[in-house]
């Protein structure tokens, strides 16, 4: 009997393809070739899955055209990229890879944010550029991250890591906004107060974005939004581009309304706002925070999962829209 086909989309681990071969007739885009959306909708004309990672659009127009087509498993947490409610329609399962990259993300806004605050990379290039001939007293002085007031605006899962590493880690008093409180037991041993998120602006030292990204979403920190921050203040996003306004926020650091900023994530990724590539007070970052080794690994084999649950047995580990494999 000959094997479903599926397409990888973009190039992953020799052994994820392996892996994949062993169930499915596989064509990968190992050479990492950039995909027009007419020459994905190409590739999935015959596909039943495709295994995406983050970056490939799957909406109506596809979905239209790709009739094959009954699951995508996406390598990534965040699946802004689906369009859910078109993939029900079209009783096209949509997965996502949650859990397996928290603790590794939650590490990295962290790391951003020592880095932002100590003003790490700024110093850093100061050095190599052998502009270091003398110490004094004020060089690169930053702000203090323990016993300091940390702000988090979105607490699911990662959100609740880098709580938790600022209170037990760091004495960090820790304030939280969210689409809904947590109940009292998560918010206990996150040792992190419910705030409106007016009050987490206002009140946060260090305030790290960790929302999703959905048109609600959309500029979530504007202009009006930075301008309620202390202008000691630090700000971090490592959840997705188009959540901050980046034109307003380098404006606000090149005015020193804020003191810094660490970003993982952009607006129109991979370019960046020229303007942001000219500030020194912010560190930039190319949408890493999930990637270590065994994160990425584990990450791909969850969508791989996924792909040879629902096409051999018609389930799936970490599904978005469970309601289609119940009419299949
Ligand atoms: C991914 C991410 O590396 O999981 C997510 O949502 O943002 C990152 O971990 C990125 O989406 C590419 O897969």
């Amino acid at each position: 009997m000959s094997k479903p086909k599926i397409f990888v989309a973009r190039a992953i681990f020799p052994e994820i393809i392996t892996r994949l071969e062993q169930h499915f007739d596989v064509e990968s885009n190992q050479n990492d070739v950039t995909l027009s959306k007419a020459d994905l909708i190409g590739k999935l004309k015959d596909k039943v899955g495709v295994f995406t990672t983050g970056g490939e659009r799957i909406d109506e127009e596809l979905l239209s055209a790709c009739k094959q087509l009954r699951i995508c498993a996406n390598m990534a947490v965040g699946y802004n990229n689906f369009d859910v409610d078109a993939m029900t329609r079209h009783g096209v399962l949509a997965t996502n890879a949650p859990d397996v990259l928290t603790e590794t993300t939650a590490d990295f806004g962290f790391a951003l944010l020592m880095a932002t605050a100590r003003r790490i990379t700024e110093s850093e290039h100061y050095l190599r550029a052998g502009k270091w001939t003398k110490w004094s007293y004020d060089m690169f002085a930053g702000s203090d991250v323990h016993g300091a007031t940390l702000g988090i605006l979105g607490m699911g899962r990662i959100g609740q890591g880098i709580a938790k590493r600022g209170a037990y880690g760091f004495g960090m008093n820790v304030v939280y906004h969210n689409r809904s409180k947590l109940d009292a037991a998560t918010e206990a041993a996150c040792k992190a107060r419910y705030v409106s998120k007016e009050e987490l602006l206002k009140t946060a030292d260090h305030l790290v974005l960790v929302l999703p990204y959905s048109p609600s979403s959309h500029h979530a920190m504007g202009a009006a939004e930075i301008a309620q921050m202390k202008p000691s203040a630090t700000l971090v996003n490592i959840a997705r581009g188009g959540i901050v306004d980046d034109a307003a926020l380098a404006l606000a650091l090149r005015e020193k309304r804020i003191a810094a900023a660490g970003l993982d994530v952009f607006e129109g990724e991979p370019k960046v706002h020229p303007d942001l590539l000219t500030i020194p007070n912010v560190v930039l970052t190319p949408h890493i925070a999930s990637a270590t080794v065994p994160t990425r690994l584990a990450m791909a084999n969850l969508a791989v999962d996924n792909l040879i649950s629902y096409l051999t047995k018609n389930k799936a580990v970490t599904p978005l829209n469970p309601s289609v494999i119940a009419t299949k």
